[in-house]
C-alpha cells in the first residue's frame, strides 16, 4: 500500500540529484523531510542508480516518493510502466494527460489497483507549454476528473490559470504546482490561486546548505499563506 501524501507543508521536493553521489543525496532525503511533504524523483535519477533506489530513498524518510515519470505511451506500455514503477516503491505518479483518454485509463486503473495515486499533467509550467499543451489544459483537467485521477499538474508559472483548473477539478483533487523558483514562479502564488502543493528543486538541492533552505521555503510559504488566511487546502 502507498504511503498516504499528506497535505502539511504545501511543498514537493524535486529531489533532481542523479549528478550527486547516494550519500549526499541520502543527506538531502534525511534534512528536508521535516519541511516538505512528499520527495518527487525524475528519471535521470532511475537511469543513474537503477529502480531500487526509490526503496532506498524510502529507508531514508516516512514521506512518500513521488515517480514523476510522465507516463505517456500507448495503454499497454503505459500501464507496464505504472506497474514497475509503483512495484519498485513509487507512491504516486505523473502521468502525461495530453496522450489521451485510453492510455490514462489504463494508468489510473492499475496505479488504483496497487493502492497508488496519480497526478495528471494538464498543463506543463515552461515556456514550450504554449506551443500546444495549454490549449488543451482545461480538456485534460475535465478528463482527469471524469477518469478519477487523484491530481493534476498545472504551472506556478502561470498562476492566473491554476484557478481555472481548481473550479474545473472541484475541492477534492490535488493540484501540484511545479516552477517556483528558477522557472520563474513566486513562493505562494500558485497555493493562493487554489494549488494544493508547490513544487521547488532547484532552489532546495543546489542551495549551499539544503536544510536550511527547504525550512526556510516551508515558513515563508506558511507565512504567506497565514496572511490569508489560508495555511491548509481541502484535498
Ligand atoms: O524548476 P525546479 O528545479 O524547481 O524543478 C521543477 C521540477 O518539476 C522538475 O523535476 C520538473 O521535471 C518538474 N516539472 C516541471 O518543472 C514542470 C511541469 O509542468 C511538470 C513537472
Amino acid at each position: 500500500m502507498a504511503r498516504p501524501l499528506k497535505i502539511e507543508n504545501h511543498i514537493i521536493h524535486a529531489l533532481d540529484v542523479e549528478d550527486k553521489e547516494k550519500r549526499q543525496i541520502f543527506r538531502i532525503v534525511k534534512d528536508v523531510s521535516p519541511y516538505v511533504d512528499a520527495i518527487k524523483i525524475s528519471t535521470p535519477l532511475i537511469f543513474r542508480y537503477g529502480g531500487s533506489i526509490i526503496g532506498e530513498l524510502k529507508e531514508q524518510t516516512s514521506l512518500p516518493i513521488i515517480g514523476c515519470f510522465k507516463v505517456g505511451d500507448i495503454p499497454d506500455m503505459s500501464r507496464r510502466i505504472v506497474k514497475i514503477a509503483i512495484d519498485s516503491g513509487a507512491d504516486g505518479l505523473t502521468l502525461h494527460g495530453i496522450v489521451g483518454r485510453d492510455s490514462m485509463t489504463a494508468c489510473i486503473k492499475v496505479a488504483h489497483e496497487k493502492g497508488a495515486y496519480v497526478f495528471m499533467v494538464a498543463e506543463m509550467s515552461h515556456p514550450g507549454a504554449l506551443d500546444f499543451m495549454k490549449q488543451h489544459g482545461f480538456e485534460i483537467a475535465k478528463m482527469a476528473r471524469e477518469l478519477g485521477s487523484d491530481g493534476i499538474v498545472a504551472p506556478a508559472t502561470r498562476p492566473d490559470t491554476i484557478r481555472k483548473y481548481r473550479e474545473i477539478v472541484g475541492d477534492d483533487m490535488w493540484i501540484m504546482s511545479p516552477g517556483v523558483g528558477v522557472q520563474g514562479g513566486k513562493l505562494g502564488d500558485a497555493i493562493l490561486a487554489g494549488a494544493t502543493f508547490e513544487v521547488v528543486g532547484h532552489r532546495i538541492y543546489e542551495a549551499p546548505d539544503p536544510k536550511q533552505a527547504a525550512k526556510t521555503f516551508c515558513s515563508s510559504l506558511k507565512e504567506r499563506l497565514a496572511e490569508k488566511q489560508l495555511i491548509s487546502t481541502s484535498h
